[in-house]
């Protein structure tokens, strides 16, 4: 398997950490957005749309998280990410939309710079990320259980688009301090390795690691 992705983006983060759960290998192919190397030709003709993440399995490539996601979990479900009880599944399932389709897609670099073509200023910019994530993350405190990941012991979907989300609200500067629960999850994660090996920091393209 082959995933193309970026250090720093969230999305790119959430196929490394359901790849590391499930112990699979893959190559990992640097996209550099601020070389906008997701415009090349070459990038484009494998996704159409210009943005990471972009897996390739078999020869096919697949784009979009969430199917990127949903194609790992049927394809290799030895370690399963989602639960077996309805219920469960349908509160795993709703964590990740809601930071999928309600913060994410608010802050992610084309929508900002649509903003500030807009005439949008830098305080202004900030003060919409700052909402949109701290609204969603106020959400998911109260939507998660008490002990453990997002819903019990073992990590599942939810933890793997919560994790990347947070580390955007640290590059934002936003505060967890109001969110107990949260924090706990981010503490688990931080204690397992398929989470550190997933982190940005620990990536090839990392600045830290290209210097
Ligand atoms: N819904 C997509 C979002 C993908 C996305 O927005 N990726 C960002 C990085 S996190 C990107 O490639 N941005 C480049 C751009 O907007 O030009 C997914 O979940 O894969």
């Amino acid at each position: 398997m082959k995933l193309y992705g970026y250090y720093r983006s969230t999305s790119s983060y959430r196929v490394r950490i359901a790849l590391a759960l499930k112990g699979l290998a893959y190559e990992y192919v640097p996209v550099n957005l601020l070389r906008a190397e997701h415009k090349d030709t070459a990038f484009l003709e494998m996704n159409p749309q210009g943005r990471v993440p972009l897996l390739e399995d078999h020869v096919q490539l697949i784009a979009q998280s969430p199917a990127i996601l949903e194609y790992l979990e049927v394809q290799y479900p030895e370690i399963a990410l989602l639960s077996n009880d309805d219920f469960t599944r349908a509160e795993q399932r709703a964590v990740a939309s809601l930071i999928a389709c309600d913060i994410h897609p608010l802050h992610n670099v084309a929508v900002l710079n649509q903003l500030r073509e807009l005439g949008q200023t830098e305080e202004g910019i900030n003060r919409w990320i700052g909402k949109w994530i701290s609204e969603g993350l106020a959400a998911i405190e109260q939507m998660i259980g008490d002990e453990g990941f997002c819903f019990g012991p073992p990590p599942s979907l939810a933890d793997v688009y919560l994790i990347p989300q947070l580390y955007a609200a640290g590059r934002f500067g936003i505060s967890l301090d109001a969110f107990p629960k949260i924090r706990r999850v981010q503490g688990l994660a931080e204690a397992m390795k398929a989470f550190r090996i997933a982190h940005p920091d620990a990536q090839p393209d990392h600045p830290a690691a290209v210097l």
